[in-house]
């Protein structure tokens, strides 16, 4: 590009800042209030499917890529999602990318780590001094990771933790659950002889079955006779049962606590944190998995029922106004849609920081282990505090007769010494 070219380039985009400034719902009445903080939790693009059903005549090799991995089309809808942010945050982050202002993260997994760098592709495309090749407007931008055995933030839900577990075993017995499960109970019965899938558990038919039958039908493959339109619409509302009933349906304060409560702790951090002077962040980017987005907006009881969309976007936007700090909250799940405001239970569409952390309160963990213990394990524990007590009590008191009398090898049979 010629420097003429880069000068027409660069007014087009003041222009277009300055039209921005002035409409954008962002900046409504300059300076009035100031975004300071942005928050984003996606879930990566279009894939193939992770596992299939055994009767599935489609199988990995059928995928260019084979299994779980990010698509052209999934790379398309990261691309759009980073042109988006590119649009809605042009005032608000530098023309280029500053490493001191932007952090990403993403679950150690090739599809949500792709979708972070297509998204920050379009977020941060090179400009002026930062164009390091003419030939390709694109700069790397870090992704952070951790192994998804050690990731206890993104990679939900967490399994590891045992009164999560007794938590799921109480919400499928309990009556609310089987309410909603009891129209689907004969159709959930035919589907052994179809699929070869003989579980009647919700995630394994979301997973192995309405899953890979969605990837096929979003990449043109021939379904399967039986996986009508009516036979496809049961197993959304069955996967969206499973998630639904996952982080809800029963005691779903408490199953946030153990599982989307920790991320709502983090992002609750990073916003205080961004209220201090000394604060250089401008934007954290969380790419991770449908089962990230639906807990945290079950932490944050805002979540549809619906399973969040290839590349939807959890938006937290941070603003200054008046001395005091408010939070709101989107939900771009739609391209074709702004995204849609999302309020937070017992506050305004624009939530003051210090009402929003106590109104997330009740979902935060103090102690994520001490309270993934069950009950059983209290007891084991309580028993064992009681005899290491007990035997230590028993050696101490030898040891203060010992002191105190000496030991006996020494005394004679009357017991001098
Ligand atoms: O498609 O968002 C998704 C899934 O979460 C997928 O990425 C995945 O990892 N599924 C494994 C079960 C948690």
């Amino acid at each position: 590009m010629r420097a003429a070219d880069l000068l027409v380039v660069r007014a087009a985009r003041l222009c277009l800042s300055l039209l921005l400034l002035l409409s954008s719902p962002l900046d409504r009445g300059v300076g009035a209030r100031e975004l300071r903080f942005v928050t984003l939790v996606f879930r990566h693009g279009d894939r193939s499917p992770i596992e299939t059903f055994p009767n599935d005549p489609i199988k990995e090799s059928s995928w260019p890529q084979g299994f779980g991995q990010l698509t052209q089309l999934g790379m398309e809808q990261h691309y759009k999602l980073g042109e988006y942010l590119r649009k809605r945050y042009e005032t608000f982050l530098n023309e280029s990318y500053k490493h001191e202002q932007v952090y990403v993260q993403s679950t150690d997994i090739d599809r949500t780590l792709m979708s972070a760098m297509t998204s920050l592709a379009a977020l941060f495309p090179p400009e002026g001094i930062n164009i390091w090749n003419p030939n390709l407007l694109w700069q790397p931008i870090p992704v952070h990771t951790v192994p998804v055995s050690e990731d206890q933030l993104l990679y939900l839900p967490f399994r590891s933790c045992p009164r999560f577990q007794e938590l799921e075993n109480e919400t499928l017995k309990s009556e609310e659950f089987q309410k909603r499960l009891h129209p689907y109970k004969s159709f959930m019965e035919s589907l052994p002889k179809l699929t070869g899938y003989h579980h009647q558990d919700l995630f394994g038919i979301w997973s192995k079955v309405y899953d890979p039958l969605f990837c096929e039908s979003v990449h043109n493959f021939t379904l399967p006779f039986w996986a009508t339109e009516d036979t496809m619409t049961k197993l959304k509302e069955i996967s969206e049962l499973s998630l639904l009933s996952l982080y809800g349906i029963h005691k779903q304060k408490e199953k946030s606590r153990l599982q989307g409560g920790i991320l709502v702790k983090e992002i609750l951090n990073h916003m205080k944190s961004a209220t201090q002077p000394s604060n250089r962040r401008k934007l954290i980017m969380y790419s991770a998995h449908d089962t990230t987005v639906s807990a945290l907006q079950m932490a944050l009881d805002v979540y549809n029922g619906i399973l969040p969309p290839y590349a939807s976007c959890h938006l937290m936007e941070l603003y200054f106004e008046k001395g005091e700090y408010f939070v709101e909250m989107y939900y771009r799940n739609e391209t074709q849609h702004e995204p849609h405001p999302l309020t937070l239970p017992g506050c305004t569409p624009s939530c003051p920081l210090t009402k929003f952390a106590e109104l997330v309160a009740p979902v935060i963990p103090q102690d994520w282990s001490g309270e993934c213990t069950t009950s059983d394990n209290e007891v084991v524990r309580t028993i064992l505090a009681v005899v290491f007590c007990l035997v230590a009590g028993v050696l101490v008191v030898l040891l203060f007769t010992l002191i105190r009398h000496g030991p006996c090898w020494r005394r004679d049979a009357y017991g001098n010494i």
